[in-house]
C-alpha cells in the first residue's frame, strides 16, 4: 500500500524542521544532481553511506540528524571518578544522568514514539546510565525488539569496555555498526588516578591492577571491533593534570588499533553532582585548553569535535534536549510506527545536503581568494546547517574557524540563554561572553542593539548580517568582509 501524500509543511513539527523548510537564500539548486552530498575528500565512499545519517560520527550529519538513548543498562561494572549516576536533574547534560529507567519494552515504545514524532531520528544508541555491555540481557532485548519494528534505525552503543570482548560477535551479529569506547588512559598508573576499583569475573579490584585489566581489555576489544569492520570510536574525558597530555599518547595507541575516531570531551566537574572529581576539586579544562589539545591530536586518530556529552536519555539534535516530552507518562501504551515523515525528511534532507555541499564549495574558493589571517566563529544555530537561531535565544553557539586553507568546525560553547519572554539579564549576558574567550566575531539570525554593543564593550563583532543563510557561506561573506579580496597581495 503506498503512504498518504504528506506537505512538507506538516513535517515541520520541529523547529529545525521549520527553518530547514523556510530555505532563504538558497542557492535554487535542489536537485540531487549537483553532488553528492559532504562526503570527505578522503574517504572511502562506502564508509561514507555507512556515517552520513549518524549525528556522532558525521559532523555534517549532526546539523540533519537526531539520536536518541534509552536508558535500559543501569548496572556498571566500574566506577569512574567523574560519574555519580544517582544524581538527576532534567536540566543536567551528561553522561550516565537519567530521569527514569526503561525495560527493554518501555524502550520499544518510547523508541516508536519518538520515530513517529522526530522524523530527524536516525540512530538509537544505548549509553547507560549504567554500561550497555555489561548490563548485555537488557541492551540485546532492546536492540532486537527495535529492529524488528524499525529495519533502518542505526543500532549504536557507548561502553567502558571492560565486559565488551564477549560481546563482539553478538554486535556483529545484530548489526551494530557503531560502538564507542571510554578510554581514558593507556598507563594504568594514571588509569589508578581515574578509576578506584573495578568490578571482574566476580572480583573486585583496585588501584593499578584494576586499571591493567580494564587496559587490556578496552584495546582487546578496540582490536576485536576493528577486525570485524565495526566502525569503533574513543571517548576520552580530559582531566587537567590527570591524563591531559597523556592523551596524546591514548591517541596513538587507539589509531594503531584502527579506531575510526576519537573523541576527547572535557571533564565535567561540580561539587554539586557528587562526583569524587567534584568534591575534591579537581577542574575540568576552559573552552581554550581543550582546543589546544585537540589541535594538538591532529594529525593522529580522527577527531570528533561536535560531541554535546548527552545524557542517558538524550532525544532529538545533538545540542537539544527532547528527551523530556517523550517521558513514560506522556508516550501512549500501544503505538505502532510509521515510517513517512522519516522518509519524506530523509528526501528534503537529500536536496539540502546537496545544495549545501556546492554552498560550501563556493565559501572555500571565496576564503582561498581572500586569502587573509585566522577567524574564530561563534554561530547561532537550531540545525539544518544554516544561522537561524536569535543572539538571545542560543543555548550553544557552533564555533568554526576560518583559515586562508578553508573553514572548519572546531567545537561548541554552551551559554545560558540570554532573552526569556522578550527580556535580557545582564548577568546572563557576562556568562555568554565569557563563553565565547576567543572569539572573534558571532554571526546570528538575530541581535538587538543592546547586546550588541555589550559585546563590541568586551570585544567581540555581532552580525546579523548573513541571518538564515548556511553556515559556510556566511562565514566565507564575513571572512571577505573582514579581509577583502586579495588580503595577502595588499598586506606583503
Ligand atoms: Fe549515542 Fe554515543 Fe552512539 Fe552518539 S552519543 S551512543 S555515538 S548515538 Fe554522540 Fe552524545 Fe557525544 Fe556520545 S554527542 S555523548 S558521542
Ligand atoms: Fe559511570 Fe560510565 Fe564510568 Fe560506569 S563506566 S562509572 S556509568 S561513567
Amino acid at each position: 500500500m503506498s503512504s498518504p501524500m504528506i506537505s512538507l509543511e506538516s513535517l515541520a513539527s520541529s523547529s529545525a524542521m521549520a527553518e530547514m523548510l523556510e530555505k532563504p537564500g538558497s542557492g535554487g539548486c535542489s536537485s540531487s544532481s549537483c553532488g553528492s552530498s559532504d562526503k570527505p575528500e578522503d574517504m572511502d565512499p562506502a564508509v561514507w553511506e555507512r556515517i552520513k545519517d549518524h549525528p556522532c560520527y558525521s559532523e555534517e550529519a549532526h546539523h540533519y540528524f537526531a539520536r536518541m538513548h534509552v536508558a535500559v543498562a543501569p548496572a556498571c561494572n566500574i566506577q569512574c571518578n567523574y560519574c555519580n549516576r544517582k544524581y538527576d536533574c532534567s536540566n543536567e547534560s551528561r553522561p550516565g544522568v537519567v530521569s527514569e529507567k526503561l525495560t527493554p519494552d518501555q524502550a520499544l515504545r518510547k523508541v516508536v514514539t519518538v520515530a513517529n514524532e522526530v522524523p530527524q531520528l536516525s540512530v538509537l544508541g544505548i549509553a547507560g546510565p549504567g554500561d550497555a555491555c555489561y548490563d548485555w540481557r537488557k541492551t540485546r532485548q532492546t536492540f532486537e525488539a527495535v529492529s524488528k519494528e524499525i529495519p533502518d534505525i542505526k543500532l549504536c552503543i557507548s561502553t567502558n569496555g571492560l565486559a565488551l570482548p564477549e560481546h563482539v560477535d553478538e554486535l556483529a551479529e545484530m548489526n551494530v555498526d557503531h560502538v564507542t569506547i571510554t578510554i581514558n588512559m593507556v598507563d594504568p598508573e594514571i588509569g589508578a588516578k581515574i578509576y578506584p576499583w573495578i568490578f571482574y569475573n566476580h572480583k573486585r579490584y583496585t588501584g593499578i591492577e584494576a586499571a591493567t585489566i580494564l587496559h587490556e581489555r578496552q584495546m582487546m576489544g578496540l582490536e576485536m571491533l576493528t577486525a570485524r569492520g565495526i566502525l569503533t570510536k574513543i571517548n576520552s574525558v580530559m582531566i587537567p593534570g590527570v591524563n591531559d597530555e597523556h592523551l596524546i599518547e591514548v591517541n596513538k595507541w587507539v589509531k594503531a588499533r584502527g579506531a575510526f575516531l576519537h573523541n576527547v570531551m572535557p571533564l565535567i566537574s561540580d561539587p554539586a553532582h557528587g562526583t569524587h572529581y567534584g568534591l575534591t576539586g579537581q577542574r575540568g579544562p576552559r573552552a581554550m585548553e581543550l582546543k589546544a589539545l585537540q589541535d594538538k591530536l591532529s594529525g593522529g586518530a580522527k577527531l570528533m569535535r561536535h560531541c554535546r556529552q548527552c545524557r542517558a536519555d538524550a532525544v532529538g539534535l545533538l545540542g537539544e534536549d527532547r528527551g523530556q516530552e517523550f517521558t513514560l507518562d506522556q508516550i501512549p501504551e500501544a503505538v505502532s510506527y510509521d515510517p513517512a515523515r522519516r522518509e519524506t525528511y530523509r528526501e528534503v534532507v537529500a536536496a539540502e545536503r546537496d545544495d549545501r555541499a556546492r554552498a560550501k564549495q563556493e565559501a572555500k574558493a571565496a576564503i582561498e581568494e581572500t586569502a587573509g589571517g585566522t577567524l574564530l566563529l561563534a554561530v547561532a544555530t537550531k540545525g539544518g546547517g544554516r544561522i537561524n537561531e536569535h543572539f538571545g535565544h542560543a543555548r550553544e553557539f557552533q564555533v568554526y574557524e576560518a583559515t586562508p586553507e578553508g573553514i572548519s568546525f572546531v567545537g561548541h560553547r554552551k551559554v545560558e540563554q540570554y532573552c526569556l519572554d522578550g527580556f535580557g539579564e545582564d548577568a546572563t549576558l557576562d556568562g555568554v561572553i565569557a563563553a565565547l574567550e576567543g572569539i572573534d566575531a558571532v554571526l546570528c539570525a538575530k541581535i538587538g542593539d543592546c547586546p550588541r554593543d555589550q559585546l563590541a564593550a568586551a570585544g567581540l563583532t555581532a552580525s546579523d548580517t548573513y541571518g538564515f543563510d548556511y553556515i559556510e557561506t556566511a562565514i566565507g561573506a564575513y571572512y571577505r568582509d573582514v579581509f577583502g579580496v586579495g588580503f595577502a597581495a595588499a598586506s606583503a
